[in-house]
């Protein structure tokens, strides 16, 4: 039996909403209502700066707010590279997060009462000093490593600082093993250098953009689209490898239905045309790149008529695109993605696309790569951190080339097991809804009943929080400060988060609780201040400006001084790999066992009556953490699966109907989901944006809208390079039923 139920945090009759700004004042913390005590009796709205946390774009913007706690906007900061003066629709709702009246109120902690496990209220000091208790228990026993962080966004940054202070670098996000660590490992291998956030995607001067399975504008990173509409509007050639007719693909000249799971085949066929055709840029390949004669055998195989029968994608069709993206380069980019965890094979896709930019000669060129820059932060002197005996190196030491923790091999050394060498006692997890972001519900649940302790940090009682053994509650970015932003770019750039309006509830941001952790763990040398605005102010005078500066401006641009921005004419140059050239041929790879270039391998396939499930994002939300955002949620309440005429005449279905899906071993979605007819999904998937299906009866908007992609993702193809988890590999059938099913929460 589970000792760690799922509790139903609605059970729970808030009744500590009045406390908020009384207790916070009582608490001595009332730094945050300066500012807001000053009533403007003409009620002119007080302009704050802030970057976005609704995605992990980061644009800069203005808070506009009154002094009764009002937001009445949030708008674009002009000068701020990551959004030009625009949010997109998510950041613009991004009051919602404040406003939702379904935030965490007030401290948690599991109790069992009458027999039955339950969420009681409590203060901040009991919550905080049974966390310490915990924590210097498990550090006693077991080593401070056996603490587990699992964190993402702003948040993350200031566990982090008190998970190493305390000893432990036992840390993962979602966002590498989930999302981006593959193309990291793939270009990273190529070119020694990480894309990285923003992608240094040169869109605004290209003349060929391809898309694979990239799906910029329903995944709205700002700059992103913004550079990619006017690349459209002067001409540029799109061309979209997309199993379904996404936005961007409905813009390009070229949509290229791939069969799923075989872009690696187009893409040596590509390369093979570019080869064999003489279509690459000899001086660049010549001058920068290493194993170009190892390519050129390796993908004689690949031919055109071959990965017609591997793809379905016509011959000359791919020959055809091939020598448009050649006479456009050096201007044409091969983008990397970003959610790229897709069938286990995804560094070495990620190493094609590389391989295809380096045939191309684009990256460093204008219109292609961009050597991107950043200003480094000076980092508050505290103590040095102590080194603890192992950490996220060791969890994921199975994958030679992650460079990240990898989230599923902590969630695996949870697990009790008298080989685990490094073994996982409890997690804090703050700013990541696990349930929603990890595949394999199982595993996660496993491990999560394996755990001694779990403390959830979150503004919203999500799926993870009713896992929790105490919840905290923290308030949103616009009610905080935060880390100061600094971001890779075409210049370098920084920009200032600092509290719009006092934080609802009995909520804290996340510096504090991690400083007040801290001080209950005997840390004080590494927090030595009282506010995070200390902090702030100290590395904005290091930088030569200053915290009344940035209130004012929000956004500062410093020059480069890395060089310029783009290879100059026959410029001599030494990229970060262990030979200094790009690697076409990977000795590393090859050193570890991995094919040195990469191959196209064969995945599985749906079985008759099941299709593949694919997912995506939607314009107005991020992964799960939206969509109980009542302005978003009004955009977009539910999510629906697209599926082909075909077989929605082979099923009877109509469009509206709901359905129910299960997935190839069984598992069934908990809510119905609304069919959407349409030609723009091929007949062998079906698709879904992510982040629906939300099972926490306290997200009053959310609750039971739409279908879960994720938890019906029990098959993960597991990438051996780096631990990236492939997600695209499972198949679903269609009920028009409710099957007879057990409800989840
Ligand atoms: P969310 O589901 O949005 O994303 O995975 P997650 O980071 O887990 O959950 C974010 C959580 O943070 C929510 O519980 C939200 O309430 C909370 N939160 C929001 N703001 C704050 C804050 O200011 N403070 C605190 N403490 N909490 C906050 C994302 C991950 O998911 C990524 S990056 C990708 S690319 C993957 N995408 C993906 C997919 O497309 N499909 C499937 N099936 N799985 C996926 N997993 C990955
Ligand atoms: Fe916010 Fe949108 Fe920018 Fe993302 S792209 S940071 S959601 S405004």
């Amino acid at each position: 039996t589970s000792r760690r139920k799922f509790i139903k945090i609605s059970a729970l009759g808030f009744g500590g909403v009045a406390v908020a700004a009384t207790s916070l004042e009582s608490m001595g913390v009332n730094s945050y209502l300066e500012g807001f005590a000053l009533e403007d009796s003409l009620e002119k709205l007080r302009q704050t700066a802030t970057y976005c946390e609704v995605c992990f774009w980061k644009c800069a913007g203005w808070v506009h707010a009154d002094s009764k706690g009002t937001i009445h906007k949030i708008i674009g900061n002009d000068i701020d590279p990551h959004c030009n003066g625009r949010l997109c629709p998510r950041g613009t709702g991004g009051v919602g997060m404040y406003t939702d009246n379904d935030r965490l109120r007030k401290p948690l902690v599991r109790k069992v009462i009458d027999g039955e496990e339950t969420f009681v209220e409590t203060d901040w000091d009991e919550a905080l000093t049974l966390i310490a208790t915990k924590m210097k228990g498990i550090k006693k026993e077991y080593g401070a490593e056996s603490l587990g962080l699992l964190k993402h966004g702003s948040p993350g940054s200031h566990f982090e600082h008190l998970f190493k202070a305390f000893g432990s670098e036992s840390i993962a996000e979602p966002a590498y093993a989930q999302c981006r660590g593959p193309r990291e490992a793939g270009f990273s291998l190529t070119f020694g250098s990480w894309v990285g956030s923003p992608e240094p995607t040169d869109i605004r001067d290209t003349k060929c953009l391809v898309l694979i399975g990239s799906h910029i504008g329903e995944n709205m990173h700002n700059t992103q689209v913004q550079e990619m509409s006017d690349a459209i509007d002067r001409g540029a050639t799109i061309i979209t490898v997309d199993p379904r007719l996404s936005t961007a693909a409905s813009k390009s000249q070229h949509w290229l239905a791939i069969k799923p799971s075989t872009d690696i085949a187009l893409l040596l066929a590509w390369m093979n045309v570019i080869i064999n055709e003489n279509l690459y840029d000899k001086e660049y390949v010549d001058r920068y790149t290493l194993g170009f004669e190892e390519l050129k055998d390796h993908v004689q195989e690949y031919t055109p008529e071959w990965a017609y029968g591997v793809t379905t994608i016509k011959p000359e069709e791919i020959r055809k695109t091939a020598r448009i993206m050649a006479a456009a380069a050096p201007a044409t980019i091969i983008h990397p993605g970003r959610h790229v965890t897709w069938y286990g094979d995804d560094t070495q896709r990620a190493r094609a696309m590389a391989i295809l930019n380096g045939l191309l000669g684009s990256w460093g060129r204008r219109g292609g790569f961009y050597f991107k820059e950043k200003i480094s932060i000076p980092k508050f002197p505290h103590p040095p951190y102590p080194t603890p005996k192992w950490g996220w190196q060791e969890i994921g030491e199975k994958y030679p080339f992650a460079e990240m923790g990898i989230t599923n091999e902590l969630i695996r050394a949870s697990l009790p097991s008298e080989e685990n060498a490094y073994p996982i006692k409890a997690w804090l997890v703050a700013g990541t809804n696990l349930n929603n972001s990890i595949p394999n519900k199982k595993l996660l649940e496993e491990a999560i009943n394996a755990l001694d302790f779990m403390v959830v940090v979150d503004t919203m009682p999500m799926e993870i929080t009713g896992y929790a053994d105490v919840v905290l509650p923290e308030c949103t970015y616009l009610e905080r400060y935060d880390g100061i932003r600094s971001a890779t770019n075409r210049e370098p750039s920084i920009a200032l988060r600092m509290p719009a309006v006092p934080p609802r509830f009995d909520s804290k941001p996340a510096w504090w609780i991690a400083k007040q952790l801290g001080e209950k763990l005997g840390l004080h040398d590494y927090f030595k201040y009282d506010d995070y605005k200390e902090v702030i102010a100290w590395q904005l005078k290091q930088m030569g400006t200053s915290l009344e500066e940035m209130e004012k401006i929000g956004v500062k641009k410093f020059p480069r001084k890395s060089g310029p921005m783009y290879l100059e004419e026959g410029q001599d140059y030494e990229f970060y790999t262990d030979s200094g050239k790009i690697e076409f041929y990977s000795a590393a790879l090859e050193r570890e066992g991995f094919n040195p270039m990469p191959k196209y391998t064969k995945h599985p396939e749906p079985a008759p009556g099941y299709y593949r499930l694919n997912y995506g994002r939607s314009p107005m939300h991020t992964f799960s953490r939206t969509v109980n955002n009542p302005n978003l949620n009004d955009l977009k309440s539910e999510n629906d699966l697209w599926v082909n005429p075909k077989v929605a005449r082979i099923l009877g279905l109509k469009k509206g109907q709901y359905v129910w899906l299960e997935n190839q071993d069984g598992v069934q979605s908990s809510f119905p989901i609304r069919v959407r007819v349409t030609e723009r999904i091929r007949w062998d998937s079906v698709y879904m944006v992510h982040g629906f299906g939300h099972n926490n009866k306290k997200l009053g908007r959310a609750h039971g809208k739409g279908a879960s992609d994720t938890q019906l993702i029990s098959q993960v193809a597991i990438d051996p390079i780096m631990g990236g988890t492939g997600m695209r590999g499972n198949f679903v059938k269609i009920l028009t039923e409710n099957p007879s099913k057990t409800v989840e929460v």
